[in-house]
């Protein structure tokens, strides 16, 4: 059920505040620090922001896909660090369980996730199973009314705070594809189960990802997440949904990045004359405003269709592919105007240049999504 236009207002506005208010004054330091703050992490609670893609049934908000997606663009209009707090628990953390649980596993985890007291986190990479993610080789081997879990997952965003785990792991070994993967929910808690030491990246400090090592872990087989040999098309089908809500952060970025441009152009004087009279910083401009608002219709007319029941596989791939391209070439031609102040610390564009990176990377990269796109398209009638 969508929600009336004034609540939606309403919705959007307290974020926009807590982004401006509370988020953009903290960047440099939890970037320096590596960390979000508990306070904010406590004001994400208060919002309910990590329950708005949860069924109002379990205590989530219960946002359909389009009201979804505008609050990831207030959300991305800040470092998209504060985002990933959130992230998994939003998105593909928590989205295996609505779409596949059964009643009685919705029933116990969907209401700590959407609370923000369980923190969930989606383990599908392995250190051989990146892109071609049908070759995971984590096993579940069935003894009993247990499974059984052995292997490394790796780069798995927010594990060291996970409280459980929407894991993918083989239970048909004999099986290579798709098809010998099954889906779990695996409770942090259970023996046999750690994390590595959070990566050291390139950006977005503040968020962690980490490898998860299972020995030998037993994971109750009632918490398995639909048929066995389904855990594949669980992980696509959260993929793609996941795709839009990073696209929409990516549009976030952008339109943030764009007011920082425009304010700088109008301030900054070269030549006797202030830099945003110069033609060519206008062009490049009303280039990253065209791709931006390009980008923010796909994911509008995306969320729109999933919300009508479509299939948007290719849609989410056309998506996700134009809008993490189009916020880094932004994020670049931001540093361009900006010029020597684009490239040091203290302006932070260079920083919003470096977090912008991975989202041509993780939910699958952007080669990944033209052979999504190819692929149904020629599949089409
Ligand atoms: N929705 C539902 N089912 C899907 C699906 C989707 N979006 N995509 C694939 N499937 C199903 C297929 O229909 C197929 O089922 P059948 O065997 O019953 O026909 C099965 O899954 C295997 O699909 P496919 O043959 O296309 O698998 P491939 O190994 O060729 O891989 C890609 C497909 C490349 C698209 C997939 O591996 C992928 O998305 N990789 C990127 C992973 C990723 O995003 N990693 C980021 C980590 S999470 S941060």
């Amino acid at each position: 059920m969508a929600l009336d236009l004034e609540t939606r207002t309403q919705l959007i506005e307290t974020v926009r505040r807590f982004v401006q208010e509370e988020c953009v004054p903290q960047e440099a330091k939890v970037s320096e620090e590596d960390r979000v703050p508990d306070s904010i992490v406590q004001g994400m609670r208060d919002l309910g922001l990590f329950g708005i893609s949860i069924p109002t049934e379990y205590g989530g908000l219960g946002l359909n896909m389009e009201e979804e997606v505008l609050v990831a663009m207030e959300l991305g209009q800040t470092s998209p660090a504060f985002r990933s707090v959130i992230g998994t628990n939003v998105g593909i953390g928590s989205q295996g369980v609505v779409m596949f649980g059964s009643d009685a596993q919705k029933e116990e985890w969907l209401p700590k996730l959407a609370s923000g007291e369980v923190i969930a986190s989606f383990a599908l990479t392995e250190p051989g199973a990146g892109s071609d993610a049908a070759s995971v080789k984590v096993t579940a081997i069935r003894d009993g009314d247990h499974y059984v879990v052995n292997g490394t997952k790796r780069f798995i965003t927010n594990a060291n705070r996970a409280g459980m785990f929407t894991l993918m792991a083989r239970t048909d070994p004999s099986k290579k594809g798709a098809g010998g993967i099954s889906a779990f929910i695996v409770p942090a808690s259970t023996p046999g189960i750690s994390t590595g030491k959070p990566e050291k990246k390139m950006g977005q400090q503040g968020a962690h990802i980490s490898d998860v090592i299972f020995e030998n872990a037993r994971v109750p087989a009632a918490l398995r997440l639909g048929a066995e040999g389904q855990g594949f098309r669980v992980a696509m089908q959260v993929l793609d949904r996941g795709r839009l809500h990073i696209s929409a952060v990516c549009v976030g970025v952008a339109e943030r990045l764009i007011r920082e441009c425009v304010n700088y152009a109008r301030e900054r004087e070269q030549f006797g004359q202030k830099i945003g009279e110069f033609q060519l910083i206008q062009a490049m401009l009303a280039d990253c405003k065209t791709e931006a608002y390009a980008a923010r219709c796909m994911v509008l007319d995306a969320a729109k269709k999933r919300d009508a029941g479509e299939s948007i596989t290719m849609e989410a791939a056309c998506t996700k592919y134009f809008a993490s391209e189009m916020v880094g070439r932004v994020a670049d031609r931001a540093v361009q105007i900006f010029g020597g102040a684009g490239y040091v610390a203290d302006y932070g564009i260079e920083r919003f240049y470096r977090d912008v990176r991975i989202f041509r990377i993780y939910e699958g990269t952007s080669q990944i999504q033209q052979i999504v796109i190819a692929r149904n398209l020629l599949r089409e009638d």
